[in-house]
């Protein structure tokens, strides 16, 4: 693949489907501004055949958050800013990138990584995932967009228990509050995270595009806002070749019915 990576950083292809993983497994995954840069390139100059993305981490935890190396040292709060701007710069690739992206969550999800976890659009997490937000123990406090991200997830009040008191949630509570939109069995986010992918690179490419970018413009809108930019979106979608094309599959039976199948 041609992007120009750290090596924290690996990045293969399955189909339409580019797979990363954070391989810094020896220092837990910790994000230190090398592979968040990387983490920005990746997602700003994906193949245009790509489809969906897999994130995923490497050894037992997904990710340890800011490599807390990085903000020792002589006290500077110029560059303490735009250190967390370059996190906002490169998480914004990813919650504003091109197509969909599928994190597996495993072992700790804490501080920074729960910011990295945030960022993507459907999160799998396995059954050891536990999220913590230590900044409070640390004496820093979140800087890759969590504090804007989190709260959307699971609400303002949570999000200060765990900051004030230290609070973990487990894999089953993440998923019970919203962290995780998935939960499954140890070894398993991978291949679930893959056949989601798959899914969703099949689906027509303005359709994922109005769901990435107009879909939570919208939520956050005025209801009348929000109204009139669904409808323009609504007209854009169906419109094109693509969206007509699947229409009319459906209607001269080519197409696959929608049903419900239990786990
Ligand atoms: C690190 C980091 C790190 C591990 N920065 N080096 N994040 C935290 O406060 C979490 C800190 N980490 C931990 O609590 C633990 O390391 C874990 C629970 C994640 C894993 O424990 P364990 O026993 O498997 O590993 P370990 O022995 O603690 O760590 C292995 C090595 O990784 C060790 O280095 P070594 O040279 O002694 O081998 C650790 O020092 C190193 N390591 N985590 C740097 N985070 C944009 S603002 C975001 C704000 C935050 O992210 S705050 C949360 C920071």
């Amino acid at each position: 693949m041609p992007y120009d990576l750290p090596s924290t950083l690996h990045a293969t292809r399955d189909g339409a489907v580019a797979v990363l993983r954070l391989s810094r497994p020896d220092k837990r995954n910790a994000l230190d501004d090398e592979t968040v840069k990387g983490l920005r390139r990746f997602f700003a100059e994906l193949d245009e055949d790509v489809r969906a993305v897999v994130l995923y981490g490497e050894g037992a935890h997904f990710s340890a958050g800011l490599d807390l190396g990085e903000v020792t040292g002589e006290p500077d709060i110029h560059r303490g800013i735009l250190h967390s701007q370059m996190w906002h710069r490169a998480f914004h690739e990813i919650q504003f990138a091109r197509v969909p992206v599928f994190s597996v969550l495993h072992g700790a999800v804490v501080g920074g990584g729960l910011e990295l976890a945030a960022s993507t659009h459907v999160r799998i997490a396995e059954k050891s995932a536990y999220y913590a937000l230590p900044e409070g123990q640390r004496g820093i406090f979140l800087g890759g967009g969590g504090s804007v991200r989190i709260p959307r997830l699971i609400g303002v009040p949570l999000v200060q228990d765990m900051m004030l008191t230290g609070r973990t949630l487990s894999a089953e509570e993440g998923y019970t509050f919203g962290v995780s939109q998935y939960l499954v069995e140890e070894g398993a986010g991978l291949a679930k995270a893959m056949e989601l992918a798959k899914k969703a690179a099949g689906n027509a490419v303005m359709t994922n595009f109005a769901v990435l970018h107009a879909l939570p413009q919208i939520a956050e809108s005025s209801p009348s806002a929000g109204f009139f930019t669904e409808s323009l979106m609504a007209a854009i979608a169906e419109t094109t070749p693509e969206a007509q094309q699947r229409l009319r599959d459906f209607l001269e039976k080519r197409a696959a019915k929608i049903t419900h199948k239990k786990d």
